[in-house]
């Protein structure tokens, strides 16, 4: 009987569209796996590890557009991929999290792997389902738009199962994401109260992209593009683009143009200023964000949600502003003396990861892991157009699962690289495991190893703050059977033909310098 529940699981998922299952074994989810097992038509990935499994199934749905499904066993295994579904809720992935669980009779009683499993995602796993064996088991009011949690409860298994075979009621193609319809009176009245304001766009799906970026060149306000926009090295925007991330609003002041409202396009911002925006006093200023995703990201301001392909495809910009030439002038200097410094201290962070933009190969797919990688980028990275597909996992800034959401994210037809810290690195020393089911991919894991959290340091006085450490990347590069390479300065081709972890060790003395040299 477990077959027949197992089996009406996996039908439920491939009608919403799920054709991957990332299946972390144990005996209880046993029913499932011997289904999955032997079923071709469906892609599987076997991982030992339920957080990493979570996190490259992340990775795989922003990829592949598609709901992918987690399968775990009972007890703390289901437990474990909470963190990568707190990050799906914020960035509306639809990952299909399965935990397979003992019989209701169980329930509070103590025995050996019978947690209390229903509920256990909370408000992360919005559509939430107990399944049983004499009860209907339907995904069709999953909007698609946010994790779901299906916790199957299942008698104890015996060693046998039944291999699951695809039949024509799983081809229904999957749910489209609900077109809603944004808010365009919001937009109207943000715009005609302010005079003089600044636009920030972050994460952008790509089909947003073009109409955004003749939004913007329509609006003719100064926009401050992130890496993750897709737009940051756009030539049609330059002459909008405000190129330093450094103390935004201070620099506009200074320069005769105090703004008077944010418009924010995309995801929530990974600016300083964003946060600055929280701080201000007690005053609020004008804040309109327009979002694919449901956040306003700031307690408060108005939130326009929808699909903004469809949106800015056909919105006719009701004003248009002046540039401020002074700001746009004080800015271009501030990016002349980066320059002039990356060249002055070509060890420091922020120059090898300008370096390093320059190299990496044309139409690369770029993951920009959370804490320093993501900010300096922004800050350092070239400004010519090299077709890169940068992308991050902006939900909830966690440091975890990383190497395993870009090993999800990568893709057999471009260039792979992931920026990430070294604690950042160890956080998932677990995620190269699944390269080994991923022969066709070529992935560069590049650690930024600074010694610790790095970040904190120019935060805190405090160095219990960093963690730091002495450790270096070459054993775990090892253990996976990469190829390593440690650089202290970035050579002139960077490209290899196979997977390789990259230890990129700056030099902290240039580093310290060049933050010295650029806010003097
Ligand atoms: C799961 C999680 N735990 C803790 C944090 C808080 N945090 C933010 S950045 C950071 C340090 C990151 O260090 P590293 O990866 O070495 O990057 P660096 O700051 O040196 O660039 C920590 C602990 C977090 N973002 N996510």
């Amino acid at each position: 009987m477990n077959d027949v529940l197992a089996h009406r699981v996996i039908r439920e998922a491939l009608k919403k569209g799920v054709t991957e299952f990332c299946i972390c074994a144990g005996s209880r989810n046993s029913p499932l796996v011997i289904a999955l097992a032997e079923c071709p038509a469906i892609r599987s990935y076997y991982w030992f590890e339920e957080r990493s499994a979570a996190f490259f199934a992340l990775g795989r749905s922003k990829a592949t557009e598609r709901p992918v499904a987690v399968i775990t066993t009972s007890g703390t295994a289901a437990a474990e991929v909470l963190p990568a579904t707190m990050e799906a809720h914020y960035t509306g992935i639809p990952l299909l999290l399965i935990t397979a669980d003992r019989p209701r009779r169980f329930r509070g009683t103590g025995a050996p792997q019978s947690a209390e499993q229903v509920g256990l995602l909370g408000c992360y796993a919005p559509f939430a389902r107990d399944v049983v064996l004499e009860e209907p088991c339907d995904l069709s009011e999953w909007s698609c738009q946010h994790p779901a949690h299906l916790n199957v409860c299942f008698e104890e298994p015996t060693r046998k199962g039944m291999p699951f075979v695809v039949d024509s009621s799983c081809d229904d193609p999957p749910t489209l994401i609900d077109t809603s319809v944004t808010n365009v009176e919001l937009i109207k009245a943000f715009l005609s109260q302010v005079e003089r304001p600044l636009v920030v766009v972050s994460t952008l799906k790509q089909e947003s992209r073009e109409p955004i970026c003749a939004f913007l060149q329509k609006l003719n306000a100064p926009a401050y593009l992130e890496g993750v926009s897709g737009l940051r090295e756009d030539a049609r925007l330059e002459h909008l683009r405000i190129m330093s991330p450094e103390q935004v609003f201070q620099s506009a002041v200074q320069a005769g143009y105090p703004i008077d409202g944010v418009l924010r396009i995309g995801g929530v911002p990974t600016n300083r200023l964003w946060r600055d925006l929280e701080e201000q006093n007690g005053q609020k200023m004008r804040v309109c964000s327009i979002s694919d995703w449901p956040f306003s990201g700031l307690s408060w301001g108005n939130i326009c949600h929808g699909d903004l392909a469809a949106f800015f495809s056909d919105y006719t910009v009701p004003k248009s502003f002046a540039i401020p030439k002074q700001w746009m002038e004080a800015d271009r200097r501030f990016y002349q003396k980066a320059l002039a410094l990356f060249a002055e201290e070509p060890q420091a962070e922020a120059s090898l990861i300008h370096s390093l933009s320059q190299r990496i190969p044309q139409g690369a797919a770029i993951y920009l892991g959370n804490s320093l990688p993501i900010r300096e980028w922004d800050l350092a990275a070239a400004f010519q157009a090299r077709g890169y597909h940068v992308t991050a996992s902006r939900g909830l800034n966690g440091i975890d699962g990383q190497i395993s959401t870009f090993l999800g994210y990568s893709s057999p037809d471009r260039s792979n690289w992931a920026i990430i810290g070294d604690l950042t690195a160890l956080y998932d020393m677990a995620g190269p495991w699944i390269l080994s089911q991923l022969p066709d991919v070529t992935v560069n894991i590049v650690v930024i190893n600074n010694g610790g959290g790095q970040i904190f340091s120019r935060m805190y006085t405090s160095e219990v703050f960093q963690n730091r450490h002495n450790l270096n990347f070459g054993p775990l590069a090892a253990m996976w059977n990469l190829a390593y390479e440690k650089w202290t300065a970035i050579p002139d081709r960077v490209d290899a033909p196979h997977s390789r972890l990259i230890e990129i060790v700056p030099d902290a003395d240039a580093t310290a310098r060049f933050w010295r040299k650029l806010a003097s």
